[in-house]
Parts: structure tokens; C-alpha cells; sequence
């Protein structure tokens, strides 16, 4: 059974010694690689007599303190940690282990990637390389240097200045690397193997060079990550314009990857990707992947400074640098591609943060205690902690918000600091209850605001009276209110925009927008000089990270479908309409919704992808998981109501297809209008085959075969999975022949195959394929994503037998890899919203899980929140 241990915040403690200086030495070998680390140890509490340092996995050979070999029998090891007697303020302790990378299934540590070896630290990989004080608040230069086989690995990388390579007898060879500037543990990479490597540069403020290098395994071509480096050169300029942000080192390495536990990382000097977050070619990426790995590789460019230079002083600040970064990154995307790449991170928080808020393991922005902190890169700590940030560019404006974090960058570079240090930085620039909005970091759950509004004629004044409390009021008994900014404009009936007096409301801008903040349970806003009776479009740009009730009737929110330019008002009234009227099994449709889509379908090309958007039904997963619904019942409604949604507006839908594709004729390009038009074309053809089969599918057809991009593929394939017959199956065979060349494509195949499977059988077969690696983490959340997205109804089939065979699945999963097992297990930790008899089954799974000898901690913390 693996430890149950907890780390509490209460409990944190500044080291008791630091380390200066680390040299390492890798005798690279995949079987048996020897890793020898000399730490120079600095004592800072004078009291401290016995050094502990972290491990796991290792097999240790030797220690010398102070260049005296300590006895083994002078070694205590326990608990994954070996205490050294260090009575000394500075100390030289030296450590030799051994480890095996190519049976390192858990992608931490040292491991082998096909034929290549690389490194994954974050968070406490780099106990599994080497003994270590592995703790983000412990910064030190390293010195690296390492002897291989130049047959097997000709390119050796890690991060710093190369400073030595030469040959050694026997086809070896050495490196060595140095890294002056102090950083954690964590941040430590090497990466050994074949590469191809694209090399470009870029020439920062000061006019100093910076090579840039992307090396990929040889299976790889160069096109492949041209994309990839124009985006890292956008994110160096892009830094340095808005927050002033200066890379400084002579060389940016980025590695890529298959077997990989997340995107990327953001190694100082050496991010390490994910080939799915690096690669595009128009072949091979959708639309919706290019805006990934331009934010991605932006992200990772941006902890250079948010997170590498200014660190977090341990795990419970994980935010500090993932929300703050994922805030950048947001900025980044938003600027380089426009307003629309808001919307992703809008689905990111209400369909992923959200849900998360609503089930077992809900937890704060700034958690109190972990068992395995790798269960908290989380939405709440990415998506959250970025939103709480946001909300302070409609209290105190763009532009003072940017120079706050300026501020703060400036005084914490080289350190490793707290949320508190950063809060108190971005306090000094604005005056607000400083306490309502730390209780955004602090309490769970999402906040919910009722919205209330009283208009009178004759005064033209609005009364606004804004409620706030907790969502799911059960599961938190005490709530404590937050500061809330809510962006809103009012439209008349007519659809004008109303503007009310300037100095009842703040921030009034030319677009007619406002801001009202609240830090009360209830409080009621005046707004004077509203010439007529408003409906009020509330929430722009979704300005805090709640969930909003207002009183508004279906032709209010109907008429803001319309008239609002803002794509989170039109998506948050569209997923209210939808939702409320899925929700009875009397008609959905009524005349002012008839008439909303149709407007809304003829007025298309004032924005297609919010048009598609709003016109998509909310997936299954997503309206049951929000609870409310019976799910027998919700699937047969939510099906009527697309079959009708596509036959009543069938000339439409055809008018639309035929239109863009007249637009789009000539080679892909990837941009914001072309992909919005391709998505709006692709739910066309979706419909079009939902209300004539016959007819239609002979069009998905040939529009998969003339593609010259992976995202036309999709809308043909994704058009044909609601296709009778075999023309899915052939379409996928097609495909698969295809997409033996690259495994990004093979993860495509196996998203569509699992959502085509039509029931349980089908996926058993579908486990046994060749192509089913359970052990590599983009494949396997391909098949989960395919499941959850167009199979929901299988995975939940009455009889739990979806439940147990997933369970099987995660516990397989568990063994060789207990990151990938510990993502996955989410599907079964929403029972609650589900009835008695689904929610026993998956009960009994989930004891069944726990029951098993050797489950992992990070799975074991996931399972026990269902308690
Ligand atoms: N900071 C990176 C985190 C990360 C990670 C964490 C746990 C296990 C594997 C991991 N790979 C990368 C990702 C980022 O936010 O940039
Ligand atoms: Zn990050």
C-alpha cells in the first residue's frame, strides 16, 4: 500500500538548509543510468543537525560529506527520504544512485520516450533522478555534465551554456552545461536522442541574439514545428511590449515528445512539449490545435518570468504562477488571434473549472493540503486563479493591472515568494476590500449571483439588486461573500443601447459597457438617467467566475441572442435557453425561438463561430453534469431537439453550407475568419445529414475527400457518425490507412472510434485494437475524450457494466502510469448527479478501486474524495 501522507499549509516551514550550487553527473544508459549530484549545502536555521534529502525509486550507491564516504549503516532512509548528520553551516555532500530509465512507466523523473530520454520534474520528479532538497523554494545554479553513447544518443541537451563536449574511448562522449542563474528542482530537464532540430533566432530589446532551437525525434519533419517557432518568437516580442519581460539567455531550447503526462513544460532554458501542443501541419492539426500551441508555447515562454525567475515559495502556491501565467497567456492569445480566443478559456472555466466546483475534489485556488500535489494541476488553480486575475481589469483597468504585475516581477525576480507578496504588490495600485477579494483564493466552490432588476418610468432609474452565495449551498455551510465586478449593457426592446448617467455606474465606455462591484451579500445598484425599459445584458466577457441567474423571459433573452455584439452573453443566454427547455419533454420550441435562430442563422456572417456556437446544444455530459435532469429522459430530448434544429431549418443550413463553401475556396489557411467559417460549415453539414441522410451524405463525403486539412476531415467525419449504414466505418478505415504515419493522427482515429462506438461491445473491441495504447497519455485521452463526448450514453448505460469496464481500464492504467489513471477517474466522480441505480454502480467501482493492492496515492486522494 503507497503512503497516506498529507501536506498542510499550516505546516510550511522555510528550509532549514538551501542549496548554492549543484553539479550533476549522468553516465546516460537506458537499462542503468548512474547519476552522481554534488550539492554545496548552506545551513540557514542554526539548529538544524540532520539533512533530509528526497528520493524515490533510486537505488543508492555511495555518499561522501565533505569528501568523507559515509558508511551505509550511517544512512537513515525513510519515507522516501535519506537524513544525512549535517552539524555544519556549509557542506559538501556528495551522492551517487542508480536508475532505469527505460522501466520508468511513469513519465517523472528520468525516462525513455521510444528511443529517446528526457526529463519531466514538476513537481517532485527530480527526487525520482537524484537524492535532492526537492522543493520549489530551494534555487540553485546547476553545473551538468554527462557521458554516453554518441551512437544512441548523439544530442545531449540540457538547459545553460554548453561549455565542454568532447569524444571519450569507446564510442562514448561528454558534454557539460552550466546554468548560473539559481532555480528549484523542478525546473531541471535533459533530453538525450536523435533529433531534427529547427534553429532560428530572435533578437531581444537590448539587441542581443537568442538562438532558438525546436528538436524533434527523427520521425518528425522540421515543417512540422514552423508554426510552433513563429509563435515563440510572437511570445518573446509580445512579452517584452506588454509587461517589459526580457529574455536574457543566450539559447531557448524547446523539445517535443510523445509519451508525455501534460502539454509541456516550462524548464528554465529547456521546455520539454507534448507533440500534440507543438506540431501542426494543416494535415494533422485542427483549427482548434494551432490556437493550442500558440498559447501553449506562450505559456511555457512566459513562466520564464511568471514562475522561473519569480517562483513560488512552495506547491500551495501553485497559482501564483499558473493562474498568473494562464492570465498571459490568455492576453497573448487574445492579441495575436483576437477577442474570439476569449471563448476558450470561457469553456474552459464553466465546463471545466465549474464541473470541477461541483464534484468531490473541489478545492481552493489556494489549497490548504495535498496528498499528491500532482492531483492539483487543476482547472481551479489554472483557469480559476487566471480569472480571479481578470476580474481586476474591469475594477481597475488594463493598463494599472499590467503595471502591477510589472511591479511585483521587478521586486521578486530570483525569489521564490508567496500569493500574499503578489496580492500585496497589485493592492498597492487599486483600492478595493482587499479581504472580499482574497476570499476568491480561500473558499471552494463557485460563487452564484442572482440578478434582479426594477425599472421606473418616470424617475428613468434602474434598481440593479445583485445576491451572491454559494452554488451548491450544500456542500459549503458557511459562504463569505467576494468581490464581484459585473460588466453589463442595457439594451432597449428595440435593440439600442441605453446608456446610463455616467456617474451612477463605473467605467462607462463608448460601447455603452459598465461595471458595478460587489462585496456584500446583497446590494442594490441606482442607475439613473435609463431613458427606457432595459434588459440587461449582465456578465460581459464572463467579468467574474460565477455562475448568474437573472429574471429575464425567453424573448428578453432571445432578443440579447440578437442584438448583443458580446459572445459570452449570447452563449451564456443560448445555454440557458437550451438548458430550461430541454429540461420538460413538452415542446422545446416556441415562436420567439424560431424566430431567434432563424434571425440568427440568416444574420451568420456577422460572426460564424459564435453563430455555431450558440446554434450547438450543450453536450450531454454538460447539461446532466450540472444536474437537474433525469438522463433517460435528457438524452431522448436532447436528440429531438437537434433532429429538429436541423430539419425545420434545413434550407437554411444548406444556404449556409453553400455559402462558405464558396467562401473558402482556395488552399487552407489557419486565421480567425477562415476557421470560424469552417466551424459554422461544419455544423451546417452536421445538420444537413441529420435531416436528410440520403441526400447529405454523398456531400460529407466528397467534402472529406477534397480536404486539404484535418479540420474539413472533421467536419465530414464528425457529419457522418449521425450517418445509417457503413459510410462512417469506411470513412474511418480511410483514415486510419492514413494515419499510420503520424501518431497525432492515430489519436484523431481513436477519439472518432470511441465515439462511434455503439455500445459496449464496440469499445471492448475497440480495447483490444492494436492501436489502443494504454500506456501512452495522448492516446488514452483521445479514446476518453471520443467516450465522454459522443459515447456519454454508452459509458452510463443502466447496468454500470460501462462503469466496470472502465474501472479495469484505470486500474491497468494505474499501475505503469498513475498520472494518466488519476485525469481519467473524473468520469466516475460525478455520480451525483445521476440516479440511485447509476450512482451505486459506480459506487461499488470506485470501493472495488480502493479495495486494490498497490493502487497509487494520486489515484487513491482522487477515489477517497468520493466519500
Ligand atoms: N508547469 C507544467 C506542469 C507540468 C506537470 C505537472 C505534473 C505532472 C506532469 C507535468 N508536466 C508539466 C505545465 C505548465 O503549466 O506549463
Ligand atoms: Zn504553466
Amino acid at each position: 500500500m503507497s503512503r497516506i501522507e498529507k501536506t498542510y499549509l499550516s505546516d510550511y516551514q522555510p528550509p532549514c538548509y538551501t542549496v548554492v550550487t549543484t553539479r550533476l553527473l549522468f553516465k546516460l544508459d537506458p537499462v542503468s543510468t548512474e547519476v552522481t549530484a554534488e550539492y554545496h549545502i548552506r545551513r540557514l536555521d542554526p539548529q538544524a543537525t540532520v539533512l533530509w534529502l528526497d528520493g524515490e525509486d533510486l537505488q543508492l550507491d555511495a555518499v561522501w560529506l565533505n569528501g568523507e564516504e559515509v558508511a551505509s549503516d550511517q544512512w537513515h532512509i525513510a519515507c522516501h527520504r535519506l537524513g544525512l548528520d549535517c552539524d555544519y553551516d556549509e557542506t559538501i555532500v556528495k551522492i551517487k544512485v542508480r536508475i532505469a530509465p527505460s522501466r520508468n512507466t511513469q513519465l517523472q523523473g528520468l525516462y525513455m520516450s521510444g528511443n529517446n530520454m528526457c526529463t519531466q520534474c514538476e513537481a517532485e520528479g527530480f527526487r525520482r533522478i537524484v537524492y535532492s532538497i526537492d522543493r520549489p523554494d530551494v534555487m540553485s545554479t546547476y553545473d551538468v555534465s554527462c557521458i554516453y553513447p554518441i551512437n544512441q544518443f548523439p544530442n545531449v541537451i540540457a538547459a545553460g551554456q554548453l561549455v565542454d563536449q568532447r569524444a571519450l574511448d569507446n564510442d562514448q562522449a561528454y558534454i557539460r552545461f552550466v546554468d548560473n542563474s539559481p532555480k528549484s528542482s523542478y525546473l531541471f530537464a535533459l533530453v538525450a536522442g536523435y533529433f531534427n532540430t529547427l534553429t532560428d533566432y530572435f533578437t531581444n530589446s537590448s539587441g542581443q541574439r537568442i538562438d532558438l532551437k525546436i528538436h524533434l525525434p527523427m520521425q518528425y519533419t522540421k515543417d512540422q514545428a514552423v508554426f510552433a517557432m513563429s509563435a515563440l518568437k510572437k511570445s518573446m516580442r509580445w512579452d517584452e511590449q506588454v509587461y517589459g519581460c526580457v529574455y536574457d539567455l543566450p539559447v531557448y531550447h524547446i523539445a517535443a515528445f510523445a509519451d508525455f503526462n501534460m502539454g509541456a513544460m516550462e524548464n528554465k532554458g529547456l521546455n520539454i512539449f507534448n507533440t500534440s501542443a507543438l506540431l501542426t501541419l494543416p494535415g494533422l492539426t485542427l483549427d482548434s490545435g494551432y490556437l493550442r500551441v500558440l498559447s501553449v508555447v506562450g505559456h511555457e515562454f512566459f513562466h520564464h518570468w511568471t514562475g522561473n525567475r519569480v517562483g513560488c515559495a512552495n506547491w500551495f502556491q501553485l497559482s501564483l504562477k499558473e493562474g498568473l501565467t494562464t492570465y498571459r497567456e490568455m492576453r497573448f492569445a487574445q492579441d495575436i488571434y483576437g477577442d474570439t480566443a476569449r471563448l476558450d478559456y470561457i469553456h474552459a472555466l464553466t465546463e471545466g473549472q465549474f464541473r470541477e466546483d461541483r464534484g468531490p475534489t473541489a478545492h481552493a485556488v489556494i489549497p490548504q493540503s495535498y496528498e499528491k500535489i500532482d492531483n492539483f494541476y487543476t482547472a481551479t488553480i489554472y483557469t480559476k486563479g487566471s480569472e480571479i486575475l481578470r476580474m481586476l481589469e474591469d475594477i481597475m483597468g488594463r493598463d494599472v493591472l499590467d503595471n502591477a504585475i510589472q511591479s511585483y516581477l521587478q521586486r521578486y525576480d530570483g525569489q521564490a515568494t508567496t500569493m500574499q507578496s503578489f496580492l500585496g504588490v497589485v493592492f498597492e495600485h487599486v483600492n478595493v476590500d482587499r479581504h472580499a477579494f482574497e476570499t476568491w483564493y480561500r473558499q471552494i466552490g463557485t460563487p452564484k449571483v442572482i440578478l434582479t432588476t426594477d425599472y421606473d418610468p418616470q424617475q428613468e432609474t434602474l434598481s440593479v439588486r445583485v445576491e451572491q452565495l454559494a452554488a451548491q449551498a450544500k456542500r459549503q455551510a458557511v459562504y463569505e461573500p467576494v468581490l464581484i465586478p459585473i460588466k453589463c449593457r442595457l439594451w432597449s426592446g428595440m435593440g439600442h443601447v441605453l446608456r446610463p448617467h455616467a456617474d451612477s455606474v463605473d467605467r462607462l465606455q463608448d460601447d455603452g459597457t459598465w461595471v458595478i462591484s460587489t462585496h456584500s451579500e446583497s446590494q442594490t445598484f441606482v442607475l439613473t438617467g435609463v431613458k427606457d425599459k432595459p434588459i440587461v445584458a449582465a456578465f460581459i466577457g464572463l467579468s467574474a467566475p460565477v455562475v448568474h441567474h437573472d429574471m429575464l423571459s425567453l424573448e428578453e433573452r432571445c432578443q440579447l441572442l440578437v442584438f448583443e455584439s458580446d459572445p459570452y452573453v449570447k452563449l451564456a443566454q443560448a445555454r440557458h435557453i437550451w438548458r430550461s427547455r430541454l429540461s420538460t419533454i413538452h415542446s422545446v420550441w416556441s415562436d420567439v425561438l424560431t424566430n431567434a435562430v432563424s434571425q440568427l442563422l440568416d444574420d451568420w456572417e456577422q460572426d460564424p463561430a459564435t453563430t455555431a456556437l450558440v446554434l450547438q446544444l450543450p453536450t450531454l455530459k454538460s447539461l446532466q453534469e450540472e444536474g437537474g435532469f433525469d438522463f433517460d429522459m435528457l438524452t431522448q430530448t436532447h436528440a429531438q431537439a437537434e433532429q429538429y434544429l436541423a430539419e425545420n431549418w434545413q434550407t437554411s443550413w444548406l444556404q449556409v453550407f453553400r455559402q462558405i463553401t464558396q467562401a473558402l475556396r482556395g488552399a487552407y489557411q489557419w486565421n480567425k475568419k477562415d476557421a470560424g467559417l469552417r466551424k459554422l460549415r461544419a455544423l451546417a453539414l452536421k445538420m444537413l445529414v441529420l435531416a436528410d441522410a440520403e441526400a447529405y451524405v454523398p456531400v460529407a463525403c466528397d467534402l472529406y475527400d477534397a480536404a486539404d486539412n484535418l479540420t474539413d476531415q472533421a467536419a465530414a467525419v464528425e457529419a457522418l457518425l449521425h450517418a445509417p449504414g457503413t459510410v462512417l466505418e469506411q470513412c474511418l478505415a480511410r483514415f486510419q490507412a492514413h494515419a499510420a504515419e503520424h501518431e497525432l493522427l492515430m489519436d484523431r482515429w481513436m477519439y472518432w472510434s470511441a465515439k462511434s462506438c455503439r455500445d459496449l461491445d464496440a469499445v471492448r473491441c475497440l480495447l483490444q485494437h492494436q492501436h489502443f495504447l494504454k500506456f501512452n497519455p495522448n492516446r488514452m485521452y483521445a479514446w476518453y475524450s471520443g467516450m465522454m463526448d459522443g459515447n456519454y450514453g454508452v459509458f452510463h448505460q443502466a447496468d454500470g457494466q460501462g462503469y466496470v469496464l472502465f474501472g479495469q481500464l484505470v486500474s491497468e492504467i494505474d499501475a505503469v502510469n498513475p498520472n494518466t489513471a488519476s485525469r481519467l477517474i473524473s468520469a466516475l466522480l460525478q455520480g451525483q448527479y445521476f440516479d440511485v441505480q447509476r450512482q451505486a454502480a459506480m459506487r461499488k467501482v470506485i470501493a472495488l478501486l480502493l479495495k486494490q493492492e498497490g493502487v497509487s496515492t494520486m489515484l487513491r486522494e482522487k477515489l477517497a474524495s468520493v466519500s
